[in-house]
């Protein structure tokens, strides 16, 4: 049998381990991106390390995600990422040049090479053949110094493509289709391939809404081979010298296949409140709309907003409907503007937002009570918008458009049908408009030497976790339900810019669940703190879905959070739990997870033996009146993070040895 790219790619990086499915791999990581919520605590945990200059081929720090600028916080941010990048040999792609994964995609990307991000939606760079992986920060931080990144050596589900899209139906159909296949849980360990001869009817920019979208299946990644149209998009972005083709082996031994007949798709809505609740447009036609975004990582290419601006032209937006779109980079803004595009969604009656993440992370535009807002993004969890209760709709660009034009959820194919509106089919442009005056290269190594790092008072360095204890007491602070996301135990939004500064921001974590007037999370997690009592949260299944946030870990295990029992946690957030020296256990029988209860009381008694020698721990609840089996599932490496206290320390006792 032939191989997948997937495990060409691991192959030609391998440095550790055998890549047998399920066993633990180490990978050499090329190239590196974070972005301006989870760098600045990256870089804070990169400098501790006391590595100097990244030693990547290539590592990026964008500005994206914390723009708002209410106080100083985001512009401290900034600042710091700026001097401290160009000490360390990294490119910065300044505030205002757009969403790191569209930005990376059209200035940095390149088949067959591995980038670790730390955001989840690094995968869009599988769109261009990258094996493009989404972390915690300080896993990006140990790659920035050299150091391999350890992941489980994954399945690979092939998605054979047949057919081809029709008029009004996009590529985030794709994925929505896809989604309502295999749901945003129990995907972990799987790379999704995508393969047959539909592929080459895709753009890169189709091809990347794909895999960005990808990271809400829970999946490690998902990619495409490189090919003509790669070679195309290169070449468009003055950068044809970083092509290759690379694909499957034609008899690539995959180990589950799914095939998806483009011409028979058609268009489609994830629901409120989850990537995972998809309905076709049909079912949901005529609801009424009064908000609609077109933006964010997944849909905010040339090709996107041309198609929103060709319908839009000298037409006019409902009087019912505010409409925004976000381009997803200062090239796409600047192409807009020269043809005259941009001119006409103004003229219809479009709020144009920056180049940046905006209203994806409820940095604004947060919509009004029991409003339906469609939104091209990738993310509906509730609440996120930044309005309790939201209802947000995710869509492609031509549902969302047709929706603009007459305030209800509409099928984009009935323009054409019932109001004589023809597609209007964007090509990708032969050259983009490239200028990359908004990345700064780094300092030479001289310059380096001498330049100082701004670093802002909101700036504060996180604190290194507490060794574990040898037995384990501890207090059941929150049992929660299935698919709690990390927007749930850290929410982002108007919190955002409290990313440097984890004592503050720890104080908003499980907001969501505290009850008005009773002591909040982070209140009675820091009583029983002071009384040397562990902090347990007891959870369902798929816990942690969702983003690469390492705040989600982070600022628990400030507030003497020290154990995650629950029916499976979901990869990024179960390495950023390790990694901050809180366990993740999952029940032995998921059924004991019914029986217990808040406030019950957990004894572990021999913690440190069993993470050093066991696949198991017994858990004494209820003073001794039940007890039940958790299973550990930790690789050697992830045992030896959890007894040396956390990734960092593990790290410099390393570089130390
Ligand atoms: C998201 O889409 O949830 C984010 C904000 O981009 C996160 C990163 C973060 O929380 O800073 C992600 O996807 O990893
Ligand atoms: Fe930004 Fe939204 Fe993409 Fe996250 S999903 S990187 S918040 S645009």
């Amino acid at each position: 049998m032939g191989k997948t790219l997937t495990y060409k790619i691991l192959e030609a990086h391998l440095v550790e381990g055998e890549l047998v499915p399920g066993e633990q791999i180490g990978i050499r990581i090329d190239q590196t991106l974070t972005q301006d919520a989870t760098g600045t605590t990256a870089f804070l945990l990169f400098e501790s390390m006391g590595v100097g200059r990244v030693k990547t081929d290539l590592s990026v720090s964008y500005i994206d995600h914390n723009m708002a600028g209410f106080g100083p916080e985001n512009h401290n941010d900034h600042l710091y990422l700026q001097t401290v990048g160009a000490k360390s040999g990294v490119y910065h792609s300044r505030a205002g040049n757009g969403i790191c994964h569209q930005v990376h995609l059209e200035r940095f990307g390149k088949p067959g090479v591995t980038l670790l991000g730390s955001d989840s939606h690094t995968p869009t760079g599988g769109g261009i053949g990258m094996l493009a992986i989404g972390a915690g920060g300080l896993d990006v931080a140990v790659a920035m110094g050299g150091g391999p990144f350890y992941l489980q050596c994954p399945k690979v589900l092939g998605v054979k493509l047949t057919g081809k899209l029709s008029d009004w139906v996009a590529a985030k159909d794709v994925i929505l289709k896809l989604l309502g296949e295999l749901s945003t849980k129990g995907n972990i360990g799987w790379v999704v391939e995508y393969f047959g001869e539909g592929v080459g009817t895709l753009s890169v920019p189709q091809r990347a809404t794909i895999t960005n979208m990808g990271a809400e299946l829970g999946v490690t990644t998902s990619l495409f081979g490189s090919d003509e149209q790669t070679r195309r998009f290169l070449a468009a972005q003055q950068r044809e010298q970083d092509y290759r083709p690379l694909q499957a082996d034609a008899d690539a031994a995959y180990d589950r296949v799914i095939e998806i007949d483009l011409s028979c798709l058609e268009p489609m809505a994830a629901c409120p409140s989850s990537p995972d609740n998809i309905k076709t447009i049909r079912a949901i036609a005529g609801a009424k709309t009064g908000q609609i975004v077109v933006g964010s990582c997944t849909n905010s290419s040339y090709t996107d907003l041309m198609m929103v601006a060709s319908v839009l032209k000298g037409r006019r937006v409902d009087h019912l409907v505010e409409f925004a779109v976000a381009p997803g980079s200062r090239e796409v803004l600047n192409m807009l503007a020269e043809n005259g595009a941009l001119a006409d969604l103004i003229a219809a009656g479009t709020r144009v937002l920056e180049s940046a993440c905006g209203p994806c992370i409820g940095q604004g535009f947060s919509p009004a009570e029991d409003l339906v807002s469609l939104r091209t993004f990738n993310r509906n969890f509730a609440g996120r918008s930044g309005t309790k209760g939201d209802q947000v709709y995710l869509v492609s660009p031509e549902t969302a458009v047709a929706s603009v034009l007459t305030g209800k959820i509409t099928d984009p194919r009935d323009l054409s049908k019932k109001m004589g509106i023809a597609y209007p089919k964007i090509d990708m442009p032969d050259t983009f408009h490239v200028d990359d005056s908004m990345i700064e290269p780094p300092l030479s190594q001289k310059d380096a030497a001498k330049a100082e790092i701004l670093r802002g008072r909101t700036i504060v360095v996180p604190e290194t976790p507490p060794g574990l204890p040898v037995k384990l007491t501890g207090r059941v602070l929150l049992k929660c339900g299935d698919k709690i996301t990390t927007d749930h135990i850290m929410p982002a939004g108007t919190y955002l810019k409290l990313r440097s500064n984890v004592l503050e921001y720890a104080k908003v974590v499980f907001s969501a669940f505290n009850e008005p007037g009773a002591p909040t999370f982070a209140e009675r997690a820091l009583k029983l703190k002071a009384q040397g009592v562990a902090g347990v949260i007891v959870a369902g299944e798929s816990y942690g879905q969702g983003s690469s946030r390492e705040h989600a870990a982070l600022c628990p295990m400030y507030l003497g959070v020290r154990a995650v029992i629950a029916k499976s946690i979901e990869r990024i957030h179960r390495a950023n739990l390790i990694n901050f020296s809180i366990v993740p256990i999952q029940f032995g029988d998921p059924s004991d997870y019914d029986q217990l209860d808040p406030d019950d009381e957990i004894e572990i008694d021999n913690l440190l033996g069993a993470i050093e020698r066991s696949d198991t721990v017994r858990i004494g609840a209820k003073g001794g009146a039940f007890e039940f089996v958790g299973n550990l599932n930790l690789s050697d490496r992830d045992r030896q993070i959890l007894l040396s206290a956390g990734l960092l320390s593990y790290t410099r006792k390393r570089t130390h040895e």
